[in-house]
């Protein structure tokens, strides 16, 4: 990854900013470069050794992003104007060189201090400043504290027995090395199946002797339609940008489409798998987001569409037991209340006699050895190198396991032990002047970064101005607006059919963690709406002083 550059001062021993942010990618970035325009002095302290987030992190085998450009990129025009790509959903190296182009052109870097982990932060309200620690012993105080920790900064490990002993090469997929694992002729294991576990193994099979993926639960996949661009037909496009970006907060997800407003029996069986069919061709997340208005509400109509998915997929694998582990007749979850990927021939490869698929719900893992993975059923098998897809302490994790503390010095992961409680979804009761984005209870997971990112970030920057317009020095949630946050979390999503599925939408991929929505299921608009009203009613549900 590119080295460290930011400037001394940055790295003091003793920092002082009016505005420390957390982490340095699509959510940092944004805010420093809005803040930086209203006069704010900002820091950023950023774990990694360059710029970029989760694709600073993400090198491993495949890693792309499954939402196609220019919709995940940001809205700014000094940005954008002059950046093309060479590929609709680009990967890991390109969206590296992307950070390299924003940073060209919003001069970033030189505010960050990398290689500096948070391990402390609370606010003094004598001097009414946050004072937050470094792993390595340095000190910030700042007026306000940002996180933009992203929802996927700590990892999950199954607690497997035995996870130290493999004598071959074994990763989890965000602390893949930057030099890469050479898997040529190897036997490689993917543990996992969600968007990581499908693009390892799909691109390690390239090269690979074999593949051996390890489901838990079948990734309901939808073709991904990669396409290469052309810098000329994106440079003919970019007078549509200012439109492009204003109609992706006008949807649901921060997407260039939505759900269509109609429900699923509306139309003839022909019409709706016309329609299906119609989805499916466009590729991407159409199936999904694009598809009838109905499709996550109601259980009938979720499976006609998981149906014609199980459809398609069946009919894409010719291996039998394969064929029902992979793609099930009946369904597994209700489609779309997990995370599907974009696959690129994932069930052509995994149909081939040389890879194979176990189904870990019925013979989970039992055992590491030196040489493999021993299941329930008591067969081993041998793999040279073994990719742990395992996911996240998805949301929450990071947030929790930072030091932060409230005001009397509880801690956050104390608050958040038997659930989540924020007000609006970027700040907490107890935790004063700080704000948070792209995290628990905002459109977050529902929703496309980049569109989540400028929608929270205006929404701080705006609430900064507003407090800095007023001479407001302490602006604080209180516990009953916290209160109803939830409800109206926990309300929106129980009209869904989302809480009826175990997945890290609902924190249930990590033992012992409560279950609960932890996402706005709202959607954007409606979000922002909600918002805007806490702030232009002088600040509703805030104590300020
Ligand atoms: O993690 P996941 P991820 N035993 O939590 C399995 C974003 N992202 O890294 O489903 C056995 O989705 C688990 O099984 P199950 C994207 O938002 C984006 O893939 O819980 N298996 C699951 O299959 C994504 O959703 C991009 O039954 C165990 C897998 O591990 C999010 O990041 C690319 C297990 C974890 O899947 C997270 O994706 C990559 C156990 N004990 C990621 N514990 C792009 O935009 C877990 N599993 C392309």
């Amino acid at each position: 990854s590119p080295q460290a550059t930011g400037s001394n001062d940055t790295y003091s021993k003793n920092l002082k900013t009016d505005v420390l942010i957390v982490g340095a990618g699509f959510g940092g970035i944004y805010l420093m470069h809005k803040l930086r325009q209203l006069g704010f002095q900002c820091k950023i302290y950023e774990a990694g050794k360059g710029l970029g987030g989760i694709w600073h992190w993400n090198c491993y085998p495949g890693a792309r992003v499954d939402t196609q450009v220019p919709i995940y990129e940001y809205s700014l025009p000094e940005v954008w104007k002059d950046w093309t790509w060479s590929e609709r959903y680009p990967g890991f190296a390109e969206l590296r060189k992307y950070f390299e182009h924003v940073d060209q052109k919003l001069g970033i870097r030189k505010d960050v201090a990398f290689d500096t982990r948070v391990v402390g932060a609370q606010f003094d309200k004598p001097s009414a400043k946050w004072i937050v620690e470094t792993e390595d012993g340095r000190t910030a105080k700042a007026r306000y504290l940002l996180l933009a920790t992203g929802f996927a900064a700590k990892r999950h490990f199954p607690g497997w027995p035995g996870l130290d002993r493999f004598k071959g090469e074994i990763h989890h997929s965000s602390f893949w090395p930057d030099a890469g694992v050479d898997v040529k002729d190897k036997r490689v294991a993917v543990i996992g199946t969600g968007s990581t576990g499908v693009q390892i193994a799909q691109e390690t099979a390239k090269t690979a002797g074999s593949v051996t993926v390890f489901q838990r639960t079948p990734n309901l996949a939808l073709p991904m339609q990669q396409k290469p661009l052309t810098r000329e037909e994106q440079m003919d496009r970019k007078a549509q940008y200012p439109e492009i970006y204003k109609n992706r907060m006008t949807t649901f997800a921060g997407f260039q489409y939505d759900f269509i407003d109609k429900n699923t029996y509306d139309d003839t069986p022909e019409a709706r798998e016309a329609f299906y069919e119609k989805c499916f061709e466009n590729g991407g997340f159409e199936f999904w987001l694009a598809n009838y208005k109905d499709l996550l509400f109601d259980a009938e109509a979720n499976r006609a569409a998981y149906d014609f998915w199980a459809k398609k997929t069946r009919a894409r694998i010719s291996d039998p037991r394969k064929r029902d582990i992979l793609a099930p007749v009946e369904p597994p979850h209700a489609f779309g209340t997990k995370r599907p990927s974009l696959e690129q021939n994932y069930y052509e490869m995994l149909d081939r006699a040389e890879n194979d698929v176990v189904d870990i719900k019925k013979t989970p893992i039992v055992e590491v050895t030196e040489t493999g993975l021993k299941t329930a059923d008591g067969k081993h098998r041998e793999f040279d190198v073994v990719a742990l897809a395992t996911g996240f302490d998805s949301v929450t994790g990071g947030m929790k396991n930072m030091g932060l503390k409230d005001v009397d010095g509880v801690p956050l992961s104390e608050k958040w032990k038997t659930g989540t409680w924020s007000y609006l979804g970027m700040t907490c009761a107890g935790f004063p002047n700080m704000f948070f984005l792209y995290g628990a209870q905002g459109p977050t997971a529902f929703s496309n970064g980049p569109s989540c990112v400028e929608c929270q970030g205006d929404w701080i920057v705006d609430a900064m101005k507003k407090l800095r317009d007023e001479d407001i020095q302490y602006c604080d949630a209180t516990r009953e607006a916290e209160e109803g946050w939830r409800r109206r979390v926990t309300e929106l999503s129980d009209k869904t059919l989302f809480p009826g599925t175990s997945s890290w939408y609902m924190g249930a991929n990590v033992p012992g963690k409560p279950r609960e929505q932890l996402n706005y299921a709202g959607g954007i608009p409606l979000y922002e709406q909600e918002c805007r009203e806490a702030l232009d009613n002088g600040f509703r549900g805030f104590v300020t002083a």
